[in-house]
């Protein structure tokens, strides 16, 4: 057997699923893991995200140490670390020999870049392994893809449930006679209901003392470490899974666009940074999802919503990310070139909706799904800031945040920088939607029923100057035809006066061209 180096990523924490270690041999063989500036600084990442990952890298180079496994563990701050996993990559052979290395393929294309630029460099034969830990590899999402003009997640889903036998009856069609059960999924949360505890997990040894080096190392990054409860090794991981199955899985769905003040978790399974790291195979979770269904434990809209998320949105995401890279980054379908506020950073506000998405962001590195989209998201959009800036934003403040999964939820779902790659429709809502679905707007200093002056909520001009700064672009769209409708039947002076208060809010919240 070739003597192998084995580089492993601070994303790639997943104990006997990682394709660069299948034909491991610790006779010979040596794991490498790699600390280095240029993955903590790329963007300068919420506190928690590098804590989890150093956490996480840490715990599994002990666990492979324990098996008797070789292992080159390089820290941040040892002397002569070069700075980059290339850079350690080319240590680690000048210091030893080996025949070849050996990685599963990285998850942002700009490292895939790097690694396929020194591969074809290398004296050394350095292969870069397909990371089949995901339900879809890029050239099966390509061959789906093929020749369709429009690409949509619910169709590729479909074909995925029968891929992956989830959800089928004794026929092969889709359990319960629908394939999506969305519309039961959308309510307003009831005064009355309490959303069931999460379990989150207390640091251990490893975690705290990689807390440490974060809190003395990044002092400066975006948020904090005070209440870190997130899952750093498959052990912690699965007391997660279990507990969600059993106790938050059942009301899944329901109040899934819900927001509630000072409820940060609701019915969400806050599971996506522990699988994003490789914690959680994706695939597994969703078949005991099934199980829990099949058990008459769990709802089947529930279960149905659940799978999505993961065997649709998650694979989908990450299928259009592989097809468009690199041009995608580049999109901005609708010529935004704002600044983004300061208050996404700071957490500054009086918008009572903004300020508990962010607040909670940098506490916990997380908000859920409705917040990223139909606040912060929507709100930028709104104001017309650049997606770089937004990108770059939505990068740096979650735990979960890696480019293949971040990016396109930036540009598809939440600005619409893709002209409709992923998404028919913007997701463009006024206050309306926001007091709709939360409780919000009550105790807001803005009124949410006012759309012009000082009190006014700002999403309601911004709201209606961007549907008319877009008319072209979006006058057109099918699913936007209610809103355009409205938007003229408003008289001139109605326009008017909403493209100056639009206008005066972009100035007061910093929101200036670049
Ligand atoms: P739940 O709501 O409980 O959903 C269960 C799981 O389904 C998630 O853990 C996740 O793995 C998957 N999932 C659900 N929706 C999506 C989606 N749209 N795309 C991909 N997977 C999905 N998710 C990330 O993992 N990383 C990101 O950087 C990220 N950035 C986002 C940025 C914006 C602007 C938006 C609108 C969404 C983003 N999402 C991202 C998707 C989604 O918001 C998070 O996956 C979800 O909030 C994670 O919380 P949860 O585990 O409680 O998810
Ligand atoms: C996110 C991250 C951070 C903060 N630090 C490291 C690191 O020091 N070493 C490492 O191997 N990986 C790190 N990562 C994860 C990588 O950035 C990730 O593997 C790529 O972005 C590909 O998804
Ligand atoms: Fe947000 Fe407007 Fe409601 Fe205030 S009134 S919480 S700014 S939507």
């Amino acid at each position: 057997m070739p003597k192998t180096l084995r580089l492993v990523l601070g994303d790639q924490i997943s104990d006997g699923r990682l394709s660069s270690l299948r034909d491991l041999d610790s006779a010979t063989d040596t794991v490498l893991f790699a600390e280095v500036r240029a993955e903590t600084d790329y963007v300068r990442h919420h506190k928690q995200k590098i804590a989890l990952v150093f956490a996480g890298m840490r715990g599994f180079a002990e666990r492979l140490r324990a098996q008797g496994v070789g292992v080159r563990y390089v820290g941040l701050e040892d002397a002569d670390n070069t700075g980059s996993l290339i850079g350690e990559v080319r240590r680690a052979l000048a210091e030893a020999p080996f025949d070849r290395v050996v990685v599963t393929a990285p998850g942002e294309y700009r490292l895939m870049d790097a690694f396929e630029a020194f591969a074809a460099a290398s004296n050394v034969p350095f292969q870069i392994r397909e990371d089949d830990r995901y339900l879809c590899n890029a050239s099966d999402f390509a061959a789906w893809a093929h020749g369709k003009s429009v690409l949509r997640m619910e169709l590729f889903y479909r074909v995925m449930r029968v891929r992956y036998g989830l959800l089928l009856d004794a026929d092969g069609k889709p359990e319960g006679g629908a394939w999506n059960f969305d519309k039961e999924n959308r309510k307003a949360m009831p005064k009355r209901l309490t959303p069931p505890p999460h379990r989150f997990v207390p640091p251990n040894a490893i975690t705290l003392a990689a807390i440490a080096d974060v809190e003395r190392l990044f002092a400066e990054h975006f948020g904090s470490c005070a209440g870190f409860f997130y899952a750093t090794t498959p052990a912690e991981a699965e007391g997660v899974v279990a507990d969600f199955l059993a106790t938050i899985l059942p009301g899944f769905g329901e109040y899934q666009d819900a927001m509630v003040r000072g409820e940060p978790w609701m019915w969400h399974a806050v599971i996506s940074a522990a699988m994003n790291l490789g914690l959680i195979d994706p695939l597994a979770i969703c078949r005991r999802a099934e199980a829990e269904y099949r058990a008459g434990r769990a709802p089947l809209n529930a279960v149905e919503g659940f799978i999505r998320q993961i065997l649709g949105w998650r694979e989908f995401m990450r299928g259009i990310y592989w097809l468009k890279m690199p041009a995608f980054k580049a999109l901005n379908a609708l010529e935004a070139n704002r600044k983004l506020p300061w208050f996404y950073w700071s957490g500054e506000t009086a918008m009572a909706c903004i300020k508990d998405a962010v607040t909670t962001t940098q506490a916990h590195a997380y908000a859920h799904h409705i917040q990223r989209l139909m606040v912060t998201g929507n709100f930028a959009m709104l104001l017309g800031v650049h997606p770089d800036e937004i990108n770059d934003w939505y990068m740096v403040v979650y735990a979960d945040a890696y480019e293949w999964v971040e990016l396109p939820n930036t540009h598809g779902m939440a600005t619409f920088a893709d002209g409709g790659i992923i998404g028919s429709k913007p997701y463009a809502a006024s206050g309306a939607y926001i007091n709709r679905m939360s409780d919000y707007c009550g105790p807001c200093r803005y009124d949410v029923k006012q759309r012009i002056g000082p009190d006014a909520c700002p999403f309601n001009a911004l709201y209606w100057d961007f549907l008319a700064r877009n008319q072209a672009l979006l006058g057109r769209n099918i699913r936007m035809a209610m809103p355009y409708k409205t938007l003229e039947r408003m008289t001139p002076e109605d326009r008017a006066a909403i493209a100056t208060e639009a206008e005066r809010v972009k100035t007061e919240f910093g929101a200036v061209p670049r």
